[in-house]
């Protein structure tokens, strides 16, 4: 072999070295890159998606450093704002008087100073918001919050006025969870979790859920793990924010239908989170509103009357199944416990029994969804359009961390399993 014969070989052995490496860097990188879980939360406004997002951090990566706390001071005075603002303006309308007279003065400042944004709130506007929370005319109108459109946080950031208005106010991670900011733009959260030895990497994105925001969503729908479609149970009874005529439950579900029957999602899984149960017993406890008086404002050529007139049909009849799954869901949630004090004057936690009619009416929500998510569905070719995917519920309690938390664990062993066979390691 000549000297020159013997360089070309030599290069090509470092060609093919280096193309090797290449080939090998590209198959690690293409294993990592289908490892990633990417999970989207869809779900109309105010669902609880962005709470469920605060809690991927508070449990996953390490909660809320006191910087972080305290950037949300502001935005939990203005939901006291809006709060103390909304139940007056409604008051007007309800035709609700105040039952102390005296407080008019009260009324009158808030509604004509404290209109506009501001960073600002004196001494006055917490001294007036406290008055007015403690009239019986105002907590009337909190009351029948359904007949118009009140933030879930308000009751929560009014009884502790005391401790917001202080100068030197933290807000804890409660107040944090509790707290409602609005999501316009698509927020990422990235963390990791070791299982069976594996590193798996979770990317989450959380979006904006008004309808104007949902044109984006399909930008995200290309390689995503998971759909974790978040659903309010509480508010069967309320219509869509600026819209009187819609009803947030109807217009869930359609949203739910649409994202479970869109083709390029047709191999990704829905999670479906049936949330906020402690507000739906607090709701059905407090005799406010039931399922039966939803039935009779949707008209009979609404497009999911046919549905709900089904669902409803069997609503006394209920599985054990269905049953001990909504009542142990609720008993993760520490948020509904009550404490009592025992015979021997110990303090204790207990989980308060609820009515048949709230397990009833949880049932009724799930088998809404669960009748969509079974239905079958034919291609133009005739293949089953949902042969690929299915779709699982949870009961849970976003701002509840011990429920999240439970409710979390399933959910990532359900992903994480997947994740593993896609890459081969299971
Ligand atoms: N009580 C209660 N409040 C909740 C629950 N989930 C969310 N919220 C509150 O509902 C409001 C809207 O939640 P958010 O996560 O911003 O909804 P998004 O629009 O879907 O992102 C916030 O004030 C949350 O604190 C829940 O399970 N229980
Ligand atoms: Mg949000």
């Amino acid at each position: 072999m000549s000297v020159k014969e013997l360089f070309r070989c030599i290069g090509r052995t470092e060609d093919e070295k280096r193309d090797k490496m290449i080939s090998k860097q590209l198959k690690k990188a293409d294993k990592r890159e289908k490892s990633i879980i990417k999970i989207l939360l869809l779900g109309i406004a105010e669902s609880g998606k962005s709470t469920i997002t605060k809690q991927m951090k508070i449990i996953h990566i390490n909660g809320y450093s006191e910087e972080e706390r305290r950037q949300n001071v502001l935005w939990i005075r203005k939901n006291l704002r809006d709060s103390i603002l909304t139940i007056l303006g409604a008051m007007k309308r309800l035709d609700i008087k105040l039952e102390d007279e005296k407080l008019e003065e009260s009324s009158n400042y808030l509604l004509t100073k404290c209109i506009e944004d501001s960073s600002e709130y004196p001494d006055e506007f917490y001294d007036h918001t406290s008055n007015l929370w403690s009239d019986k005319g105002v907590l009337k109108c909190y009351k029948r919050s359904a007949e118009y459109q009140l933030i879930d946080c308000a009751k929560y950031f009014l009884d502790k006025i005391h401790v917001i208005r202080r100068e030197d106010y933290l807000p804890t991670e409660q107040d944090i969870l509790h707290c409602r900011t609005l999501t316009n733009t698509i927020q990422k959260i990235e963390f990791t979790i070791t299982e069976n030895k594996f590193k798996i990497p979770f990317h989450v994105f959380d979006v904006g859920g008004q309808r104007g925001e949902r044109k984006k969503w399909i930008q995200m729908f290309d390689s995503a793990t998971a759909i974790l479609f978040v659903l309010d149970s509480s508010t069967f009874d309320v219509n869509v924010r600026d819209d009187f005529e819609s009803n947030r439950l109807l217009e869930a579900t359609g949203v739910f239908e649409h994202i479970w029957n869109c083709r390029f999602l047709k191999d990704v899984s829905i999670l479906l989170f049936i949330n906020k149960i402690d507000l739906l017993v607090e709701k059905i406890m407090s005799g406010s509103s039931s399922i039966e008086s939803l039935l009779k404002t949707v008209p009979t050529s609404h497009k999911y009357y046919p549905l709900y007139e089904k669902m409803y049909k069997s609503f006394n009849d209920i599985t054990d199944g269905e049953r001990k799954y909504f009542v142990d869901s609720l008993s993760m949630c520490k948020t509904t416990t009550k404490t009592i004090i025992t015979k021997k004057g110990k303090k204790q936690c207990i989980q308060p029994k609820v009515s048949e009619e709230v397990i009833k009416t949880a049932v009724f929500i799930k088998r809404v969804f669960m009748e969509i998510a079974v239905s079958s569905k034919k291609t133009k070719t005739g293949r089953d359009l949902h042969k690929d995917h299915d779709c699982q519920y949870f009961y849970t309690c976003a701002v509840d961390t011990k429920n999240i938390e439970k409710v979390l664990e399933g959910v990532r062993s359900i992903l994480t399993k997947n994740a593993l066979r896609k890459i081969c390691i299971i």
